[in-house]
């Protein structure tokens, strides 16, 4: 659990029961530790808890106890003072204690599965107090909890199958397998893993034995000759299916989907006369086979270019692959520097000459340093002095650095008003401004987009993280996306694909929408540490998906072309 739920839960426990003052205590301290723009365990680390706002001695210690130790003694204290059915409720985001007692109580609703039917048959509607409204709230907030607790981020669903893969491959001494499904087609989030292993029929009861014996197997949900099915923990599911050489490319391509794509390929296997399936593509009329080895063989048969796995999704990736006009999609190697980074002037990990050793390794030709600025108060934010500072500081380190040239930009706050935090003689003095928010989240569609669109007016060149969202912990800000596209193609503001795997924003269905109205991209790590300079790849997966080319993106360009794109500041 995150630590703000954490302490929501404790503020409805002691709401329902009645404490005074305290349910305010603890929501205000979650409300701060989510709007946190750096990770808790950091601030935990560098003893800093207590400068969180509402965050006092108390609180604090609870905190250190829950991420040191995964428990909290006071919490479990406090949910077995009450029933479970109305904890289950109180999972509910937007449900307060309030309301979710009179459900217990009044409508005897125990569970989120009793909670579901009784929306269903309109029964809290017509419960007083309540309403269509209320209905409509918690069908959606519902909906989130079902949602989250069903699908996975990409880089968790990652460190299982790499975990798994090697085990495998010890145990059962296999090489050839492959993690098909969405894991494979790089969405931003997986529903379960889909694994094919490469053995004859004869090898594939050892394959399973050895899947089945994985350490990290919580239950067995399914065990066949060729076929298995397991939940890990905590409770990612893994689906395995045991294939033979011949069949192998025809399974990866059926089981790496999406079922949208299958359809289409099957479909027009038919229309050549031809059927498709998991074992292989062969000739209707007599059953001869005519491929099933390798991916690119099935394709090759029905007149296509392979297509990468990002984009099947039958978005018109097959019609351009049958004229062999398929998009060459951005590569990890295109990027030649990373504009979205930070140093320990604000809330990153290390010094900027210790992020620059790093770049200079990847051989990138630039780097921009963006700490945040003092608007984001927690985070120790730059004011203009401090950014004067650090520019002199860049300047003297750029002589080590000959191949690499250092940007100074800023990750600056868009205030509610969609006012920059700093003033525009402070702005003038930077190569670039990121502009993001991280506050007032919770507004309406018109006035969140208005904040969004004056700022990208106000002279920022790159809009960081648009949406906001991080995955199973905040949904996306209300945003009409589209406008936010129009205006980046009107100012050459570039949108921002961030790396950081649970924020993925934007995912690539957003990158595409984007795409198609004219807006360029800028494809960054938002790196606080040195490790999470390697997150650049996982930007490059969303960027497939949406089927960007290094034209697209902006930071694939050698430094002069780059520079035109940014500055916009300096020149207003
Ligand atoms: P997920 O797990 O929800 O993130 O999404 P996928 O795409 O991994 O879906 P999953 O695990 O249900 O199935 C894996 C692949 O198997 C899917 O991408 C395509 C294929 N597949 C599954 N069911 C069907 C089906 O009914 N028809 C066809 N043509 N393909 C299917
Ligand atoms: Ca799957
Ligand atoms: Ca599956």
């Amino acid at each position: 659990m995150e630590v703000a739920a954490l302490l929501y839960q404790i503020a409805k426990i002691l709401e329902i029961q009645g404490v005074p003052f305290k349910p305010r205590a603890y929501q205000r301290a979650a409300l701060n530790v989510e709007s946190l723009a750096e990770d808790i365990e950091r601030v935990v680390a560098e003893d800093r808890l207590e400068e969180i706002p509402g965050v006092g001695e108390a609180i604090a210690l609870k905190i250190k106890e829950y991420l040191t130790s995964g428990k909290l003694a006071y919490l479990e204290k406090l949910k077995k003072e009450v029933p479970e059915g109305l904890l289950a409720l109180m999972a509910v985001p937007g449900l307060g204690p309030k309301k979710a007692q009179r459900l217990w109580k009044e409508l005897k609703i125990h569970s989120l599965d009793e909670l579901k039917a009784a929306l269903a048959a309109h029964k809290v509607r017509d419960h007083p107090g309540f309403g269509e409204k209320s209905e409509a709230d918690l069908l959606k907030a519902v909906g989130n909890v079902a949602q989250s607790q069903l699908r996975h981020s990409l880089f968790e669903a990652r460190q299982h199958a790499d975990t798994l893969a090697a085990h495998l491959r010890k145990d059962a001494g296999k090489s050839t397998m492959v993690f098909a499904g969405s894991y494979r087609r790089g969405r931003d989030t997986v529903g379960d893993l889909d694994l094919l292993v490469e053995a004859s029929t004869k090898d594939a009861p050892k394959v399973i034995d050895a899947f089945t014996r994985y350490p990290l197997v919580d239950d067995v949900l399914e065990k066949g000759t060729t076929r298995s099915r397991v939940r890990l923990k905590p409770h990612l599911q893994v689906d395995l299916r045991v294939v033979p050489a011949e069949s192998f490319g025809a399974a990866m391509l059926y089981f790496t989907g999406s079922k949208e794509h299958n359809i289409a390929l099957r479909s027009l296997a038919l229309r050549k006369g031809y059927t498709l399936n998991e074992y292989a593509l062969s000739r209707k009329k007599d059953g001869r086979r005519l491929a099933g080895a390798t991916e690119d063989e099935v394709y090759g048969n029905l007149g296509l270019k392979w297509i990468p796995p990002e984009i099947r999704e039958n978005r018109g990736e097959i019609e351009l692959a049958a004229k062999g006009h398929l998009p060459k999609l951005l590569e990890p190697s295109d990027i030649r520097g990373d504009l979205h980074t930070h140093t320990n002037e604000s809330d990153g990990a290390v010094d900027l000459e210790t992020m620059l050793n790093a770049a200079a390794k990847k051989g990138y030709a630039y780097y921009g340093v963006s700490d945040h600025s003092a608007g984001l108060r927690i985070t120790q934010g730059l004011d203009a002095t401090r950014y004067r500072r650090q520019r002199r500081a860049i300047e003297k380190l750029q002589d080590s650095f000959p191949k690499l040239r250092i940007l100074q930009g800023s990750e600056m706050e868009i205030l509610r008003d969609g006012r920059l935090d700093l003033d525009a003689e402070a702005r003038r003095g930077l190569d670039y401004i990121v502009g993001a928010v991280h506050s007032a989240f919770g507004l309406g569609k018109r006035e969140q987009t208005a904040r969004v669109l004056k700022a990208m007016d106000s002279g920022i060149d790159i809009l960081a993280h648009p949406t906001c969202r991080r995955v199973g912990k905040r949904p996306a800000i209300e945003l009409d996306l589209e406008a936010v596209a129009d205006k980046a193609k009107e100012t050459g503001v570039l949108l921002e694909i961030d790396a950081t795997p649970d924020r993925f924003d934007l995912w690539g269905e957003v990158v595409q929408v984007c795409r198609e109205r004219g807006a360029r991209f800028a494809v960054d790590s938002d790196a606080h540490s040195v490790p999470e300079l390697d997150y650049v790849p996982f930007g490059v997966t969303q960027a497939r998906r949406g089927w960007l080319t290094a034209r697209h993106v902006a930071n694939t360009q050698p430094l002069k072309a780059l520079l035109r794109d940014l500055g916009h500041a300096k020149r207003a």
